[in-house]
């Protein structure tokens, strides 16, 4: 049996093996997930972010263990691009997610950056398409929201759930980083913490306007994670809008786009590779700069100059 056909029998091993070769682009790794990709489809993926320290993880604990009760079986995507500095984010989740169930109904994961953000989002959405392809009935993805790169790897998700706190200051801040547009779902954790009602109250206001737009009630909801208090409600809101999504048309909508963002994904990365290493990596492009710094030539000029090398204009 090849690696391939073990993970499509159900071998987690297996399915850890092909995710680091995903992950790290080993070679062919495309043609491993153009098998993989038919495969697919299937899994409802949902994704959790927020500000660091909100209660994603809890949330996501807790979440996937109701669902695994419910016998689903569900794969976890930590996404923490904090993680090559600090290391400690990864292993808080480890120890908080220890009373999962051993049974192999839920597998975590999670993605380090190592330092570089670069094709991230890409490297998250190729390694939710082995864990659909594996049989996982949810995907949760959970990313820290702080950046464009964060708000990317959302794009692959059918649903959005924003995880906010009351001291995380105003819900508006977190609706100027772009959240609002993201969210089909607020949680707004740590109910136990002064303000909660009063920041309840302030998004509420504010949602109208897209509650309007979509059809879709859009809730926010005061949650106590660390207690399980009011998850359940959570799960339920979730249910209901992958079901009002579905029913509307949304759902597909929102996959054919993404796949459409998928293409231009994939182009984009590669050309990004045929581009470095044609104009032979970092010290010309460093020699351009300098060129295009010392007013010799000009970003567009030099640009034009770079397809043409690499036979693609
Ligand atoms: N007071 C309070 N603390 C919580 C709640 N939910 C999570 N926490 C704590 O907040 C901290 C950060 O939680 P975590 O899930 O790691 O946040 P993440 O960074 O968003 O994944 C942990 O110490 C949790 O135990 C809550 O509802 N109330
Ligand atoms: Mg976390």
């Amino acid at each position: 049996m090849t690696v391939l056909e073990k993970l499509l029998d159900g071998d987690l091993s297996a399915l850890a093996r092909i995710i680091s070769y995903i992950e790290n682009r080993e070679e062919n790794y495309k043609k491993l997930l153009a098998k993989l990709y038919p495969k697919s489809g299937r899994a409802i993926k949902i994704g959790f972010t927020g500000p660091p320290g909100a209660g994603k993880s809890t949330i996501v604990n807790e979440i996937s263990k109701m669902l695994a009760a419910e016998g689903n079986k569900v794969g976890i995507i930590a996404v923490d691009p904090s993680s090559p500095f600090t290391g400690g984010a990864l292993l808080g989740d480890r120890i908080r997610m220890h009373d999962m169930p051993s049974d192999g109904s839920v597998f975590i994961r999670s993605m380090a950056t190592r330092g570089s953000t670069g094709g991230l989002a890409g490297a998250t959405n190729n390694v939710t398409i082995a864990l659909d392809a594996f049989g996982f009935d949810f995907v949760l993805i959970e990313t820290v929201g702080v950046g464009q790169v964060e708000l990317d790897i959302i794009n692959t998700c059918d649903a959005v759930v924003v995880v906010l706190v009351p001291e995380s200051g105003d819900s508006i801040q977190a609706l100027k980083a772009g959240l609002m547009e993201i969210a089909d779902i607020f949680a707004v954790n740590k109910a136990d913490r002064p303000l909660s009602a009063s920041i309840v109250a302030e998004l509420n206001n504010v949602l109208d306007i897209k509650r309007e737009k979509t059809g879709w009630k859009l809730p926010e909801l005061p949650t106590e994670a660390v207690n399980n208090k009011n998850i359940d409600t959570l799960l339920q809101e979730l249910k209901s809008f992958i079901e009002f999504s579905q029913e509307t048309g949304l759902f597909e909508k929102h996959r054919r786009e993404q796949i459409k963002k998928k293409i231009f994904s994939i182009i984009n990365f590669d050309l990004a590779g045929i581009m470095e290493s044609k104009i032979g990596g970092v010290e010309n492009l460093d020699s351009l700069v300098n060129d295009i710094f010392n007013g010799k030539t000009d970003p567009f000029t030099a640009s034009k100059k770079l397809l043409k090398l690499s036979d693609l204009d």
